[in-house]
């Protein structure tokens, strides 16, 4: 079901039961619920088998390494890098410097890996997937298209994993919805719910 963030939609009792924790991506597998995208990721990659590595200890140990780098770290320094670029209040200068240097700090260790080989593991595999979700968010986080100056291996990826047919497939799925666009009052009670501690 396609989920408005905007609108409050992810704090519906029917989304809730999917994901607890009240926020997108979240799969219902039939009658399995998955939430958070490195887990959806990784039950999606080992139910079809492709995807992973399966070889030695050391090919599934970097794997796992470069997913949870993903998820712990360019993910939640790029969401806060976004919050204090476009949403917090002034004063707000020591929290965007800092998020917006550990965003282009883990950028940089993605750029640099990417530099040398085609993808983050030996082959096409999750990893890039996650990457991948986050790249197309790049301009947003780091502040303007210009980022790509200094990550163009980044970029590299990016654009060949948005040819690839199922990336396709999941723009087209996507544009069938309308998302609201403005963050306004109600969407900001919605989105930062912290806020409210504020008065
Ligand atoms: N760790 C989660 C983060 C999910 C997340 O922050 N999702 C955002 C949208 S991209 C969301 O649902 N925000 C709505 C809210 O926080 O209420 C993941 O990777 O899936």
């Amino acid at each position: 079901m396609a989920i408005d963030t905007r609108k409050g939609e992810q704090h519906s009792p029917e989304f809730l039961a999917i994901n607890p924790n009240g926020k997108t991506p979240a799969l219902l597998d039939d009658d399995v619920p998955v939430f958070d995208s490195t887990a959806i990721l990784l039950y999606l990659a080992e139910k079809i088998g492709q995807f992973m590595p399966t070889g030695t200890p050391r090919a599934r140990a970097e794997m796992y390494s470069w997913m949870m780098f993903v998820a712990s770290g360019v993910g939640p320094y790029c969401g806060q890098a976004v919050h204090f670029r476009l949403f917090a209040p002034e004063p707000k200068e020591y929290a965007l410097n800092r998020y917006d240097f550990e965003a282009w700090r883990h950028w940089e260790l993605i750029e640099a890996r990417l530099a040398t080989q085609r993808y983050m593991l030996d082959e096409y595999s999750v990893v890039d997937m996650a990457v991948w979700g986050w790249a197309r968010m790049i301009p947003r986080v780091l502040g303007s298209d210009e980022a790509w100056a200094r990550l163009p291996n980044v970029k590299r990826l990016l654009d060949e994993i948005n040819a690839r047919p199922a990336a396709q497939r999941a723009e087209a799925l996507k544009a069938r919805f309308t998302f609201q666009d403005a963050v306004d009052d109600e969407a900001r009670r919605h989105l930062f719910p912290s806020n409210l501690r504020l008065g």
